[in-house]
């Protein structure tokens, strides 16, 4: 199956976790790719390993999204076909600190704001108006239960996810006389690399808060992504929440105890 042959398709966050893991579900539906992200190193092995399993042909993009004017930079550093960008999946996002909001440290909450909510932003008003011009296009941003439900410490994280999901339902309309396509896939508990940054690379404590849950995988979220860019031309996929089957929301989770 070649369901996404000659579709141009961006990603940020791309080096790692479920960014990554769309890069490899798009390369296997034959996708063009453009991989961005702050590790070059990382993407260009994911190129090399795209192009040897899938003959994918990809562009790399290093940039800090936090950055406008190195996403400016990079996105215009691209040859003027590859700016034609069909799906831009907004994978970049981060959780960094859990505190209680008296105990907050700022600096953790500007990396929250700057890369999920305006590093989003600063990406999708550079390849957005490509997609007006040709009345075409498909953005997916990467939401969470957290922009639905707040949970305890999380704060500023979830207003980020909430933010994001105003962000989706504001550009749906923004751009409906546009036959462009705005997509949320919100996503529960995901076991990556999320909750060890969030706790500055304390890996016990990361793996705690998945104990007792079969939790979701990049590849799981990677395929609700796929899924809402694969529809018929006249279908949006408005919004998909997923969380593991013991999860109900963010406050509620059943673990196992042996
Ligand atoms: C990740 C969901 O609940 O681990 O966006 O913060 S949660």
């Amino acid at each position: 199956m070649s369901l996404l042959k000659n579709k141009i398709v961006f990603i940020s966050g791309a080096s790692s976790g479920i960014g990554m893991a769309c890069a490899r579900s798009f390369a296997h539906e034959g996708a063009t790719l453009i991989l961005a992200g702050r590790r070059k190193e990382k993407l260009e092995q994911l190129a090399s390993e795209l192009k040897e399993k899938f003959n994918s042909e990809t562009k790399i993009l290093t940039f800090d999204v936090q950055n406008n004017h190195e996403v400016k930079e990079a996105f215009n550093s691209l040859p003027e076909d590859w700016k034609n960008v069909d799906i831009l999946i907004n994978s970049a996002g981060l959780a960094q600190g859990m505190h209680k909001l008296q105990e907050g440290n700022t600096d953790d909450w500007d990396v929250m704001i700057n890369t999920n909510i305006k590093g989003l932003l600063y990406l999708t008003r550079e390849v957005l108006p490509y997609m007006v011009k040709r009345e075409s296009g498909h953005i997916i941003n990467l939401g969470s239960t957290a922009g639905h439900d707040v949970y305890p410490s999380g704060n500023v994280y979830c207003a980020t996810k909430f933010a994001v999901n105003a962000i989706s339902q504001s550009l749906r309309i923004d751009v409906l006389d546009k036959s462009i396509k705005v997509s949320s896939v919100d996503p529960g508990m995901v076991e990556t690399e999320f909750s060890i940054v969030r706790f500055s690379g304390d890996v016990e404590r990361a793996k705690n808060v998945y104990r007792g849950v079969d939790p979701l995988t990049a590849e799981d979220v990677a395929d609700a992504i796929l899924y809402c860019a694969t529809r018929p031309k006249h279908v949006n996929i408005n919004e998909i929440i997923l969380t593991p089957v013991a999860q109900a929301q963010s406050n509620f989770v059943v673990r196992k105890t042996t």
